[in-house]
């Protein structure tokens, strides 16, 4: 006799501008999931595998810059590829949940607020990359831009250097926020926005709220939403269900 299949574990991402408490919020779940006896990683991008950590390096150090967008972007995309197949598979598979600091979204983002790129070509290389791994839910912190570039500047402390990103413009990082809260509002069952001006405490409430509503004890798809939760079966929802996860 075969041994009963483990259940796949779940696939948590976490995603925004500078200083929008990523780090922070995914340290709390992790131990909140632990608590509930739940087996749960923590993981991040770019980086989370042993070669995708040394891509890391490049592409925060700026040498593949002067590339241009295209080029990092591809680069980006090599790095969660791996990661997806050294870290984030197998675990899911074990049945542990994944909670990631960063994922694909950053590159529609990130690459995206540089407005020279196809956004068809962003799709494309999504497509190729995820192979059908999406996010079962996807945590959006929503923060003004010069909150977080100013967090991220005091956490760095005087005379700190500027990764590759936190030196663009705020032009560019408030392109950064409309791109997310759009990503947001085309996926609400995929996202959940939250304001994280509120303190870490209040915006990690929020987020286990969520993780138990929709995660842990899903309502029975014939029930009404509350108003501060996106209609599950909206045809125009821009996603699936069925979708997610994947891989
Ligand atoms: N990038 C990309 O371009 N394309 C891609 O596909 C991917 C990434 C995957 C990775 O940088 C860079 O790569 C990133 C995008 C780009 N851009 N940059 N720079 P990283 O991993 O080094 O850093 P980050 O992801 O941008 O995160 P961060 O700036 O380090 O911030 P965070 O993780 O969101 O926040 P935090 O570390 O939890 O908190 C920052 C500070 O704020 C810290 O002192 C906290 O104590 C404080 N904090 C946190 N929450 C709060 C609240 N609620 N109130 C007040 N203070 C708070």
């Amino acid at each position: 006799m075969s041994p009963a299949p483990t259940a796949r574990g779940t696939f948590i991402t976490f995603e925004g501008g500078e200083g929008a408490g990523k780090s922070t919020q995914v340290r709390l779940l992790v131990e909140k999931l632990r608590e509930a006896g739940i087996n749960a990683i923590a993981t991040r991008e770019p980086g989370g595998s042993a070669d995708a950590e040394i891509l890391r390096d490049i592409l925060l150090s700026g040498l593949v810059k002067p590339l241009g967008p295209k080029a990092e972007a591809i680069l980006f995309s090599a790095a969660r590829i791996d990661h997806i197949d050294r870290t984030i598979k197998p675990a899911l598979e074990a049945g542990t949940w994944v909670v990631c600091d960063r994922f694909s979204d950053s590159t529609r983002a990130y690459q995206g607020a540089t407005g020279t790129l196809d956004p068809r070509f962003l799709a494309a290389l999504e497509r190729v990359t995820l192979a059908g791994l999406v996010p079962d839910l996807t945590v959006v912190l929503d923060l003004p831009a010069d909150i977080g570039l100013a967090r991220a500047a005091a956490r760095r402390g005087e005379g700190g250097r500027l990764d590759r990103f936190e030196a663009e413009d705020l032009h560019f990082h408030e392109a950064l926020r409309q791109i997310y809260l759009d990503i947001a509002a085309a996926e609400p069952r995929r996202c959940l926005s939250v304001d994280a001006t509120q303190p870490s405490e209040d915006v990690g409430h929020a987020v286990w709220d969520a993780v138990v509503y929709r995660l842990l004890s899903p309502p029975p798809l014939n029930e009404p939403a509350p108003a501060n939760r996106p209609q599950d079966g909206n045809p125009q929802d821009g996603d699936s269900k069925d979708e997610r996860h994947g891989g």
